[in-house]
């Protein structure tokens, strides 16, 4: 459904509206949970706190991700309802920079939303998508949210899980069954951001064309172990805080 307003160039607040117009847009077609768009405005306000740009704490943090997608033998993507209305062209090209699977994986889970999810990513090119009605057929051991359901041929076996805006429980449960966990997460005292190997405080919407070209940028470096083995995420948290604490005006100057 086309949106029902036109969102002026020129307005000073255009990018943010015609983000909110994607998830409503995408909560019309019935990719996005209702919920989805009361998490989108938690999202905004930190946003706003950071600054509604990619700091330069969150660069470091995005470039220690490619590596570790690099590094992993086998990565597998976790997109949800405002992922896939947010950025569905940027997650087949990750897949496809990084050789990671990509899997539906929904917090609010109906089957009718999965196969949504899942044609909209193969009108973006997606081959193989993973995780949709019986395929999800394998489960995450203590999680009880529908999120525990996964693909044995993604998730299940994956190294890596990215698992961009999710809730705690599952980041946590997943770094319990021994895998590395990266994710994107605009507040930086979520469980998620806390539980996770490497967490970007950032926006998806600017995260993931940063996250591909640092990708395609590293792909033949020799010190992709160096890059992910100096990445500290503690540090790499409080670093935002820090921003948010002292004020991003402030902080801009610092990081000049
Ligand atoms: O599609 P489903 O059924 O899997 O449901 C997806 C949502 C997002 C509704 C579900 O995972 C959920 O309830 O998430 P939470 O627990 O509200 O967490 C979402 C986190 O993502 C919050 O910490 C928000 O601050 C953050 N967030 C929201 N929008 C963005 C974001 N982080 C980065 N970029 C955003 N655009």
């Amino acid at each position: 459904m086309p949106s029902h307003i036109t969102i002026p160039e020129n307005h000073p607040r255009a990018e943010s509206l015609r983000t909110r117009e994607l998830l409503v847009s995408g909560f019309r077609r019935g990719l996005v949970a209702a919920e989805g768009l009361i998490a989108h405005g938690r999202g905004e306000a930190f946003d706003y706190l950071i600054g509604e740009r990619t700091t330069d704490i969150a660069r470091i943090a995005i470039r220690a991700a490619a590596a570790l997608l690099l590094l992993s033998k086998r990565p597998v993507i976790s997109v949800n309802g405002n992922m896939a209305a947010l950025c569905p062209k940027e997650i087949v090209q990750l897949a496809e920079s990084t050789g990671a699977g990509i899997e539906v994986n929904l917090f609010y889970r109906t089957n009718e939303r999965e196969r949504v999810i899942q044609k909209v990513l193969e009108a973006h090119g997606a081959r193989n998508v993973l995780g949709v009605g019986p395929d999800a057929s394998a489960s995450i051991p203590e999680l009880s949210s529908e999120r525990r359901r996964v693909d044995p041929r993604g998730i299940l076996v994956a190294d890596t899980v990215f698992v961009p805006l999710e809730d705690g429980d599952r980041a946590e449960a997943l770094v319990r069954m021994g895998k590395k966990v990266i994710t994107v997460d605009l507040n930086p005292i979520s469980r998620t951001a806390k539980a996770s190997n490497v967490s970007i405080v950032d926006n998806v919407t600017r995260t993931m064309p940063a996250l591909i070209e640092s990708a395609v940028r590293l792909k033949n470096n020799k010190d992709l172990h160096t890059i992910y083995n100096n990445f500290d995420n503690a540090s790499n948290i409080d670093g935002s805080l820090e921003i948010i604490r002292k004020g991003n005006l402030i902080a801009d100057k610092k990081e000049s």
